[in-house]
């Protein structure tokens, strides 16, 4: 077993009574692409993070390879189609994330509408002189709309968080969610119709090819000048020039952005320096407790697979 990342200790014993187990040893450094090469070359599992292309060339390299238990809900850093042609099975880990991911896409949302880090900025540089009444007014939640893309398991634990603020709830998919316009009185809109109608725009669809680029000028041109937009899902959705260009020209009133086209995002890119986005390093799963659950998750699936039975959350 190769895991490409110092995960929790426990987790990496826990592998290693049963299996020869190998680890990048840096919790902060991408494990470089030669080394998962190599790796992988005699691996039959691995554990991987978002930041690990596992691709056809990886595959062709590792003749032995029976399962890549990826670090994330989300797979676009793998090639799935490849895999399964091989019959290398793919496990990620959804269900135990999503209370987590969502309570940070709804603090994504309270913190850009409330203006907090700008808030916390302010005091902490010595700014506040005296009151006043406008002083940094921000805009209302409660009782506001909020559109959700992408309505699977965040999507409605995102709604739920709603709920508790009277929001009025949209909401965009792929496919009809009965269950989420039942009991959590969500109403389907078209894009087209949710982007005009939501004063919270919250983004949270995986990315495929489909995806890609959906948020756009088109999408941007519809949205309330006072609408926000919340992207805690794949930064390529939104399409980050248009949404630049948005934010400049008034269109928007701000974004929420805990994902970026480019992970790492440049501390020079333009929307670190504007006032009214809030910018957090895809931390949407990052607590504690659920990262454990997480590094548990990818072990029990490697342990199972290597041992001959089905993994417990499957991709394919
Ligand atoms: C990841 C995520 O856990 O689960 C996902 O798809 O985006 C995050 O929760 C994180 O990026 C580490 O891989």
């Amino acid at each position: 077993v190769f895991i490409t990342r110092k995960i929790e200790e426990e987790v990496i014993r826990e592998l290693s009574s049963k299996f020869r187990v190998e680890v990048w040893p840096y919790e902060d450094q991408v494990c470089p692409r030669e080394e998962l090469l190599k790796h992988a070359a005699d691996s039959h599992a691995l554990l991987t993070m978002l930041s690990d292309q596992v691709d056809e060339e990886l595959f062709e390299q590792a003749p032995e390879l029976e399962i890549v238990a990826n670090l994330a809900v989300g797979y676009d850093n793998i090639d799935v189609k490849s895999a399964a042609e091989r019959g290398i099975i793919i496990s990620n880990t959804p269900d135990v994330l999503t209370d987590t991911t969502a309570d940070l896409a709804f603090s994504l949302l309270l913190a850009t509408a409330r203006r907090i880090v700008e808030s916390a900025d302010y005091i902490k540089q010595g700014n506040w002189q005296s009151w006043s009444p406008y002083l940094l007014a921000g805009s209302d939640v409660h009782h506001k709309t909020i559109g959700i893309i992408g309505m699977g398991e965040i999507g409605e634990a995102v709604a739920k968080r709603a709920r508790g603020f009277d929001m009025n709830i949209l909401y965009h998919n792929r496919s009809r969610n009965q269950e989420a316009e039942d009991k959590l009185h969500a109403s389907y809109r078209t894009l087209d119709e949710l982007v005009a109608e939501s004063d919270f725009i919250v983004c949270l669809t995986p990315l495929t090819e489909e995806t890609r680029g959906m948020i756009g000028t088109a999408e941007f041109s519809r949205m309330k000048n006072s609408a926000y937009l919340i992207n805690a899902g794949r930064g390529p959705v939104v399409d980050e020039e248009a949404l630049i260009q948005a934010l400049q020209d008034g269109e928007i009133a701000g974004a929420g952005l805990d994902v970026f086209e480019k992970e790492p995002i440049d501390v020079s890119h333009p929307l670190l320096s504007m006032k009214n986005v809030t910018a957090v390093p895809h931390i949407g799963s990052s607590s504690v407790e659920t990262r454990r659950t997480m590094m548990e998750l990818c072990a029990t699936n490697i342990a199972r697979v290597l041992t001959g039975s089905e993994p417990v959350t499957k991709v394919q």
